[in-house]
């Protein structure tokens, strides 16, 4: 197996070129550092997604160690960048995963349209099935079509029972269902997927409460997590989802889904920092073992280094 180190190098290689193209430009010919060296630095790190709060202060600290001569070459800068993010992504506070000790941990999987839960709870599945836990998937999307068959496929393929209702069926029925099932079967996890909805959208948010209402009077205290999936390639907006979704649940963790494909890594740092939500997991590409445990340290330095 890789290391975790290329893995997260990989799946960050795309913020990592652009973020180093632009660091070239700005300090191949620069002897000394200006006003423009600053600016166009700042860019470079807005352009990953950092956020400009976080790049502002960036810049700030790299300009004042500049100036009292601590620091002269682009790997300091890099080196700074990467002291910086590993600080503001606090790993030491993250809590860990609440697990219930007396049956299922139960585990909500939710998000807007298209933002990878499906898939990631299919990732999810695979990961705790190599820890050796029994897994149960509960097929909640029962809106779209083929929402309910694609996690069946998925099941298969990872060896997982899946409860599912009817197409246009009562989602949180289902939930409920899964929960019972759960217990009976005596199953370590289960994992419940979410149809997509737009944050936006009053209705099918309400329904999304409604099923987490039904899963904890089916066990009372669960869902233990509620995880949010987030698109690393929709930037900003990632803020917005991941404090609407906030409204309605207690989110214990962010699944930062496609990092492959973005060149916006950065905003694992903006949404750290903004809602103090604790990223659990990345997606790193489509394949099942494509899922990582999200590692501070690892990011930063493939960020970085
Ligand atoms: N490259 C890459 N692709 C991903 C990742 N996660 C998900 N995808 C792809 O994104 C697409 C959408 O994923 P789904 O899991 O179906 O998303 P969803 O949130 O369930 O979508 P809806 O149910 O329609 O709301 C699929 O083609 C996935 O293979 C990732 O980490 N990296
Ligand atoms: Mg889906």
């Amino acid at each position: 197996m890789a290391s975790i180190f290329r893995i997260f190098q990989h799946g960050l290689q795309r913020t990592k070129a652009g973020l180093m193209r632009r660091l070239q430009a700005i300090f191949s010919d620069t002897s000394a550092w200006t006003e423009e060296t600053y600016e166009q630095l700042e860019a470079a790190l807005i352009s990953t997604d950092l956020g400009a709060e976080i790049s502002t202060r960036l810049v700030s600290d790299i300009r004042d160690r500049y100036e009292r001569g601590l620091i002269a070459t682009t790997s300091d800068v890099l080196a700074v960048g990467r002291e910086t993010v590993l600080d503001l992504l606090r790993p030491g506070d993250v809590p860990p995963v609440h697990r219930n000790p007396d049956g299922p941990t139960v585990i909500l999987v939710v998000g807007v349209n298209g933002s990878g839960k499906t898939t990631t709870v299919a990732k999810l599945a695979y990961h705790f099935r190599e820890q050796g836990q029994s897994v149960l998937l509960a097929a909640g999307d029962t809106y779209r079509a083929a929402g309910i068959e694609q996690l069946q496929i998925w099941g298969q393929r990872v060896g997982c029972a899946v409860v599912a209702g009817k197409q246009g069926g009562d989602a949180a029925a289902v939930a409920y269902d899964a929960t019972t099932a759960a217990v009976q079967r005596g199953s370590q996890v289960l994992l419940i997927d979410t149809a997509g909805r737009q944050h936006t959208r009053r209705g099918l948010m309400d329904e999304l409460a409604k099923t987490g209402r039904s899963i904890d009077k089916a066990l009372p205290g669960a869902p233990h997590e509620v995880w949010l999936t987030v698109d690393s390639s929709t930037g900003t907006n990632a803020l917005v989802q991941a404090r609407e979704f906030g409204r309605l649940f207690q989110i214990t963790g962010l699944i930062l889904t496609k990092l492959d494909g973005s060149g916006k890594g950065g905003v694992v740092v903006a949404i750290r920092q903004e809602l103090g939500y604790p990223v659990r997991f990345v997606g790193l590409g489509e394949a099942l073992d494509d899922l990582q445990p999200f590692d501070a340290e690892m990011f930063a330095r493939a960020l970085f280094e």
